[in-house]
């Protein structure tokens, strides 16, 4: 759809899906957040044409040289840091408060925006940067105990043993969290529309979820760019979240 489409055919068909449904499942992704400031992986503007390369979040290259990741980082927490929710998420989490739906939320994003915005049912399936652990004693703390050394991009320190802090979020390499997949698959299976929002479909096991046809919900896609699952949805439509999503409540 073009962007001076918004208001067509197709975002009624979407509200329409929305008003029909009582259980939605999502699964969002980086595109939720660039309208708050924070850069994606993939578009021209994302943080693989920009700051580096997909092997920086790759857990072996972490363990071998965590100074290199955190100095790449560094204007990403910055932004992070930064950002707060924007009409997306807000729109997003009206569809419980307001319209009463029960919606469970999986994302692909570490940035916590969905919580911020008051969506109650958060699936993080790839973790979150609000805490780090300790490689080396194994304690949890928050991270903005660390605050200086993130934005100044160099390697966090536990204060105690001195060990490496690494990011509680998913690296290449790591399995997702258990309880936040087996919630997000339930919410699929039992939903009566999924609904994908901002995220390019590229990163496994997540992007799983919505191609899960045989569970017999119908699904939309709001996505600036194509998705591989475009032709399988009931409704398509290539616009920003920001823009489309205040529009359904
Ligand atoms: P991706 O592969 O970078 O895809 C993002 C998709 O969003 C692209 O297809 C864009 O066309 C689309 N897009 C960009 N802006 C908008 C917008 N305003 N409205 C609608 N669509 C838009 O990112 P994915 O989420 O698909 O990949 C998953 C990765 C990205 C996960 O591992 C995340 O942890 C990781 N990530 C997260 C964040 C964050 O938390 N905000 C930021 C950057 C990367």
């Amino acid at each position: 759809m073009a962007k001076g489409d918004v208001r067509g055919a197709r975002l009624e068909a979407l509200r329409g899906l929305v008003r029909g449904a009582q259980r939605i499942a999502v699964l969002s992704g980086a595109g939720m957040s660039t309208e708050s400031g924070i850069p994606d992986f993939r578009s021209p503007t994302g943080v693989y044409s920009t700051l580096c390369s997909e092997e920086v979040f790759d857990i072996a290259a972490f363990r071998r040289d965590p100074s290199r990741f955190y100095r790449v980082m560094a204007p990403l927490y910055a932004a992070m840091a930064e950002a707060r929710p924007n009409a997306g998420h807000e729109a997003l989490a009206r569809l419980e408060t307001l319209l009463d739906k029960e919606v469970c939320v999986a994302t692909q994003n570490i940035d916590g925006l969905h919580q911020a915005a008051g969506s109650r049912n958060v699936q993080e399936l790839h973790g979150g940067l609000s805490t780090m652990t300790c490689q080396r004693c194994g304690r949890r703390l928050p991270a903005s105990d660390f605050r200086k050394s993130l934005l100044a991009g160099t390697v966090p320190r536990h204060p105690g043993c001195g060990g490496v802090m690494k990011p509680d979020i998913v690296f290449f390499g790591e399995s997702l969290p258990e309880a936040a997949l087996d919630a997000a698959m339930a919410a699929f299976m039992g939903a009566e529309l999924a609904l994908v929002l901002g995220t390019g479909l590229a990163v496994y096991p997540a992007a799983m979820l919505p191609q899960r046809r045989q569970w017999g919900c119908a699904l939309a896609i709001v996505n600036l760019t194509e998705t591989p699952l475009d032709d399988q949805a009931e409704v398509v439509i290539h616009a920003r979240t920001g823009e489309v999503l205040p529009l359904l409540v």
